[in-house]
């Protein structure tokens, strides 16, 4: 049994949640990595060097599971989430909102309540929850997303709030335009209008959000990053976005 601290990490199969995976481990954590797709976690898990563990946030007894498997956790990384549409709220799919409003939200506070009792019983805990520009702002098209995002980054808040006094430091790292499987999810698999989202400028990385995990995750224990809002630099707010000419 090794003595490094251990990161949790949901959602880790692909995007953020792997390349936060590895950045973690490569920062000293042994990585749990929770996500659904089985082939795709056992790829990033190894990757890292981390253990895979069957997870979906949506589901009571997936978490129970999970958590059962979990003696030890000082870092939660709360990743798991995503879009699903860009419906106008005239146009708005209740089952879409549904869903976004069980991963991101429902997902999010699963996953926390179910390893709050290790983070505080490490003595040095940590929770950091990848939010969005979508918790921060509205934007057309975005309400469903919105909701759920600004949900969940009431949650964190509270959670800090509720923490106060207690060794587990909450944090909420809300990134922008990150080229990921986000916006093939949120398309329902539409690669072109995916790419679209992306044309003539630079978005994040996966890469690009990792670090700004793993430097909140090591900064000294009396230091808490609340939030943090990370965009590109061609993109100035939810929907304003430079795009070089065709
Ligand atoms: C992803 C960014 O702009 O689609 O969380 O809301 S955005």
């Amino acid at each position: 049994m090794s003595d490094r601290p251990v990161a949790v990490v949901t959602g880790a199969s692909s995007g953020i949640g792997a390349a936060s995976a590895a950045a973690l481990s490569r920062a000293g954590f042994d990585v749990v990595l929770g996500a659904r797709r089985p082939d795709r976690l056992a790829e990033a898990a190894a990757e890292c060097g981390g253990t895979p563990l069957p997870l979906d946030v949506t589901d009571d007894a997936s978490v129970a599971a999970f958590a059962a498997q979990i003696d030890r956790c000082d870092l939660l990384v709360n990743n798991a989430g995503g879009a699903f549409g860009l419906d106008s709220v005239a146009e708005a799919d209740l089952d879409d909102w549904q869903r976004m409003y069980d991963v991101n939200v429902l997902g999010t506070v699963r996953v926390t309540k179910a390893l709050l009792p290790r983070l505080i019983a490490s003595g040095d805990g940590q929770v950091i929850t990848i939010g969005s520009i979508a918790a921060r702002e509205a934007y057309k098209g975005g309400a469903g997303y919105n909701a759920a995002k600004h949900a969940e980054a009431a949650l964190t808040r509270v959670l800090r709030l509720e923490l106060l006094g207690q060794p587990v430091r909450v944090c909420e790292i809300d990134p922008g335009m990150v080229e990921t499987e986000f916006s093939l999810v949120r398309f329902d698999g539409d690669r072109e209008r995916a790419d679209a989202v992306y044309r003539g400028m630079t978005p994040l990385t996966a890469a690009d959000v990792a670090e700004s995990v793993a430097w909140v995750a090591t900064r000294p224990s009396h230091v808490n990053v609340d939030q943090l809002l990370l965009m590109p630099r061609d993109q100035a707010a939810a929907q304003i976005v430079h795009r070089a000419e065709d």
